[in-house]
């Protein structure tokens, strides 16, 4: 699968992958992920201490060499969601750090990943319907469950996007994503391995780093995007770049229009879920408009459910797509049509070129805030958790810089705001948190006592 990290696949250097300031090259880093592919090889799943970091590669590539599925762990993921990610994949130990959580708390044995080692691995590459990664991923109500996703679908993923963006050995990918979804991890990690490109992860995505990096091919989420338009000088240095993409969320018309007024270029929008990899996208060499994300990839198929005015529920099938939610197949069938096509919950039109454009979700309990999917349910059940809280109706509501931000609305007996922001970053992890809170007497409710979102006051 990762076709460029065979021995003699092509040109290696010093810095071939470049990860928050440390460096290695490919053989390096095929000696390091086979080690931990020999103390892995057999085990159920592992999961990764999924921070920044070569170690986090070389985890996630032993894993992929041994064909021992790799469980992502977010590095600042609180007791409640290490724990039920743990629990629910099954992993039989954690690779790298423990996010500085004791050992003993811990439901299963950690290993050390030494980038120092020297291992060869020479075991068949397993079959395309294997599992590679099992990422874990919101939906509206209770905890996130594990999107299975196969090694055929990622290659085909990878492949596709190869086509579509003209991405090459030649190319230098600089990005600095976080390491346990398919933006930063399948695109940003993998993409770079299958293609046999050289990779700058530049540990945050701030503009100067983005600056600083000299690539040719630069992945952000939105919110990176328009904090680099509010950096002129930074985004200046991006003019000679070959591709700016855009993608996990709605890149606004205006952070487009300044990306291509300060860098000389059209940003390309693509759209995907961890459930289906990356399905649309604009192409290298064609046509880039705000708002549009382009058209279907390489054996991809999309159609509109339900459309009014040439708008309605996407729906996909193809190559890409995953094989089901670890655990819950009654969930996994809810999320397929009869007839295979897997429900993305995202509203979209269809032009008659063939270009896409989503225009909406059609559950608003799922929250889009950085390029992070956080479903309100779970946060809310976190709030529930704080002994102080009675009730708690969480939304997002659209912010400049995030997209949307994560607020709630609380029946509470005595805690502050910053007590109950804390507890959720603490208990969950540091994205799903509120940014703001308020405090009520009592939710609005309609005759049959259910919450209803649409009543609650302004923030
Ligand atoms: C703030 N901090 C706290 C608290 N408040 N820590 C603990 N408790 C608190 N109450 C700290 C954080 O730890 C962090 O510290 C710092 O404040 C800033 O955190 P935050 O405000 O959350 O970060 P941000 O600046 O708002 O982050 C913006 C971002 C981030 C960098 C754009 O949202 C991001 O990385 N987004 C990418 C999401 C992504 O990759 N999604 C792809 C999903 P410190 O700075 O020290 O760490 S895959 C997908 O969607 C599909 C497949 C697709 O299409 O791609
Ligand atoms: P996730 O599961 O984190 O992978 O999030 C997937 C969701 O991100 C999709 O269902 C969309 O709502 C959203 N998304 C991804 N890319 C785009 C895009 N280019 N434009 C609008 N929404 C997007």
């Amino acid at each position: 699968m990762l076709t460029h990290l065979a021995p003699g696949a092509g040109e290696d250097r010093p810095d071939a992958l470049s990860v928050a300031g440390r460096a290695c090259s490919r053989e390096q880093l095929l000696g390091a992920a086979a080690a931990v592919a020999h103390r892995i090889a057999g085990a159920p799943a592992v999961a990764v201490h999924a921070d920044a970091s070569l170690e986090t590669v070389a985890a996630v590539t032993g894993g992929l060499l041994a064909g021992v599925p790799v469980v992502p762990l977010p590095p600042d993921a609180g007791p409640a969601e290490r724990g039920h990610i743990l629990r629910d994949s099954g992993a039989a130990l954690v690779l790298g750090g423990t996010g500085g959580l004791p050992v003993d708390t811990l439901p299963v044995d950690t290993l050390p990943v030494d980038m120092g080692e020297r291992g060869d691995w020479s075991g068949a590459e397993p079959a395309p319907d294997s599992t590679a990664l099992i990422l874990y991923t919101s939906g509206t109500t209770g905890a996130p469950k594990g999107a299975l996703i196969p090694r055929g679908a990622v290659a085909a993923g990878l492949d596709g996007l190869a086509e579509a963006w003209q991405w090459t050995a030649g190319d230098t990918l600089v990005h600095g994503l976080p390491l346990f979804h398919v933006h930063g991890l399948v695109l940003g990690v993998l993409g770079a391995l299958r293609t046999g490109c050289r990779l700058v992860h530049t540990g945050r995505p701030t503009p100067e780093a983005y600056a600083a990096a000299g690539g040719s091919l630069y992945f952000g989420v939105p919110t990176v995007w328009s904090r680099v338009v509010r950096e002129p000088g930074a985004a200046r240095e991006l003019a000679g770049a070959r591709l700016l993409v855009s993608g996990s969320a709605a890149l606004p018309a205006p952070v487009f229009r300044d990306l291509e007024a300060l860098t000389g270029q059209r940003p390309v929008e693509r759209y995907g879920m961890t459930e289906t990899l990356i399905t649309v996208s604009a192409r290298a060499g064609g046509e880039r408009r705000p708002g549009a994300v382009g058209t279907p990839l390489r054996g991809v198929r999309t159609r509109l459910v339900a459309a009014e005015s040439g708008i309605g529920e996407l729906e996909v099938c193809g190559p890409t797509l995953f094989s089901g939610y670890l655990g819950r197949p009654e969930a996994t069938a809810a999320a397929h049509t009869a007839d295979g096509w897997f429900r993305t919950g995202d509203i979209a039109a269809i032009e008659e070129d063939g270009t896409h454009r989503i225009v909406g979700r059609a559950s608003t309990d799922l929250i889009k805030s950085g390029g992070y999917r956080v479903g309100a349910g779970e946060v809310e059940n976190a709030l529930l958790d704080h002994p102080a809280v009675r009730e708690a109706a969480v939304v997002g509501v659209p912010h400049d810089d995030l997209g949307q931000e994560i607020v709630a609305y609380v029946v509470a007996d005595g805690a502050t705001e910053k007590q109950l922001v804390d507890f959720v970053a603490g208990h969950l992890s540091v994205h799903k948190r509120p940014r703001r809170i308020r405090f009520l007497d009592a939710l609005p409710r309609n005759a049959m006592g259910k919450p209803q979102k649409k009543l609650l006051p302004p923030m």
